[in-house]
């Protein structure tokens, strides 16, 4: 998949949010710019304090994104760091994170951010990661598309009460 194409992304600062960061722990290099990356898009967006929770692998990210999401959170950053290796492990682990997570965001309604990198080098995840000589920049990409998804849910609710109310 290519980064081409990808949308300016524009929100207004909303503070007031709860926002929770589930983050992985393989790849710690890549995973500190991730985090990085989510934590400065969500304090330019006037999210104070996100809850961060750290777990051991990708593989744990649906099960604590889960979690969050039913304790109030308004929304969910995912974030980490999945680098194929010779056996179909990798194959596994991807999907599982991405169908576990789908099923978290469409089952709670809770907007859940994707940052999972699944790539099948080092230097192709470093590229990804936000940091200093990388191309794009993954963890803020996510924690502001979470961010983004609320605020348009809300202001979608919005219109539609409007519309109720005067029909
Ligand atoms: C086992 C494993 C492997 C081989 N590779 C990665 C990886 O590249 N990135 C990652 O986040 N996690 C990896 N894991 C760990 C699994 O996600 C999971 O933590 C373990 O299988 C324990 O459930």
């Amino acid at each position: 998949m290519s980064g081409k194409g990808a949308p300016e992304i524009s929100v207004a600062p909303c503070e007031g949010l709860k926002v929770a960061v589930v983050a992985a722990q393989w790849h710690d290099k890549v995973m500190d710019g991730l985090l990085d990356g989510a934590l400065r898009a969500l304090a330019g967006l006037g999210v104070t304090e996100p809850t961060v929770v750290r777990v051991p692998g990708s593989f744990e990210l649906p099960v604590a994104a889960r979690v969050l999401a039913d304790r109030g959170h308004d929304a969910v950053v995912a974030l980490g760091v999945v680098i194929r290796g010779g056996t179909p492990h990798f194959d596994y682990v991807c999907q599982g994170v991405t169908a576990g997570l789908t099923q978290v965001s469409v089952e709670t309604g809770v907007p859940v951010g994707f940052g999972v990198l699944t790539c099948d080098t080092e230097e192709q995840a470093v590229d990804r990661a936000g940091l200093p000589g990388s191309v794009e920049d993954k963890g803020h990409e996510a924690a502001t598309a979470a961010v983004a998804t609320v605020v348009a849910l809300r202001s979608a609710a919005a219109a539609m009460a409007v519309t109720a109310s005067s029909g």
